[in-house]
């Protein structure tokens, strides 16, 4: 199995599963992943997904051993499967939390930058390895970067494919937080059960308010804004939270749409 699915009370957690190759991506680890975030999706008792690598490495990239002596087509052909999968991810109803426990290169680096949340330990790194082999960074690697580290920062990582250490990726504003090595996966599980509790339906909200920020301008945003608050103003999410607040209590979000 190219990924193993866990499931946990209200969240569920992917962990890539090719220790022995560093959990290189292929075709169908792509359509496997693809296939568990619909699952995810269609599951109304899903609130929150966390990803996280086997082994002592996150994610090396594509397998390099699949792509030798392929025409450049199929490189394209290949990029059609990893395409619809970082924007599922990006689009997933729901917040999505990256343990980075390894070395994070080329597409596996990107594929965490997709991520909503993302938590490293202290010995991972983020390598933009595809200019070592010729290659431009894909799987929204020359989105991603630039929006997270500014432009130049951006332009160093993609050319000259430098481990980045998760410590020097948190302090620039790459990922959320680095943890201890050893506390990675408890930190992570607690955060993803932290975010399945909260008002589900808000935070997907939340998701696309701030990629489509990526594009717009204010006039734009403000009016998207408006909609979306509308909608999620509709949860009873919304209605809870209030209720919980003018009472002194905590809330108990059921993250039903209505
Ligand atoms: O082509 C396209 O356009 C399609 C999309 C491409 C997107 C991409 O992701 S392109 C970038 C592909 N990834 C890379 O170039 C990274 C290659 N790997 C590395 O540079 C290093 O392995 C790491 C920096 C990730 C880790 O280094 P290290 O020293 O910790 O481990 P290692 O010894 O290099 O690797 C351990 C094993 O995993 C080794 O196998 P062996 O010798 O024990 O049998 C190595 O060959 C294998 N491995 C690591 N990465 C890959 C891989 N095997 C296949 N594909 C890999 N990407």
């Amino acid at each position: 199995m190219t990924i193993l699915v866990e499931t946990h009370a209200d969240y569920r957690l992917i962990t890539l599963n090719r220790p022995e190759r560093l959990n290189a991506l292929t075709v169908e680890m792509a359509e496997a992943l693809s296939t568990a975030l619909d699952a995810a999706e269609a599951d109304k008792s899903c609130r929150a997904l966390l990803i996280t690598g086997a082994g002592r490495a996150f994610c090396a990239g594509q397998d390099l051993t699949a792509i030798v002596g392929i025409a450049p087509a199929e490189i394209g052909n290949l990029l059609d499967h990893y395409n619809p999968l970082i924007a599922k991810l990006r689009a997933l109803p729901m917040p999505v939390v990256c343990a980075v426990n390894g070395v994070a290169a080329g597409a596996g680096a990107n594929l965490a930058l997709a991520c909503d949340i993302v938590l490293a330990g202290e010995g991972a790194s983020f390598v933009q390895a595809f200019a070592r082999i010729g290659l431009i960074p894909d799987c929204g690697g020359t989105w991603f970067l630039p929006r997270l580290v500014g432009m130049a920062r951006a332009r160093a990582l993609a050319m000259l494919a430098e481990p980045l250490p998760a410590a020097t990726a948190a302090e620039w504003g790459m990922i959320w937080q680095v943890v201890a090595d050893d506390r990675l996966m408890a930190e992570a599980h607690a955060l993803a059960a932290r975010l399945a509790g909260a008002a589900t339906l808000g935070l997907a909200l939340t998701k696309r308010a701030l990629d489509a920020a990526e594009t717009n301008d204010l006039d734009n945003q403000l009016e998207l804004e408006r909609d979306l608050q509308e909608e999620a103003s509709a949860s009873p999410d919304h209605t809870e939270g209030v209720r919980a607040f003018l009472e002194k209590r905590q809330p108990v979000f059921t993250g039903r749409r209505s």
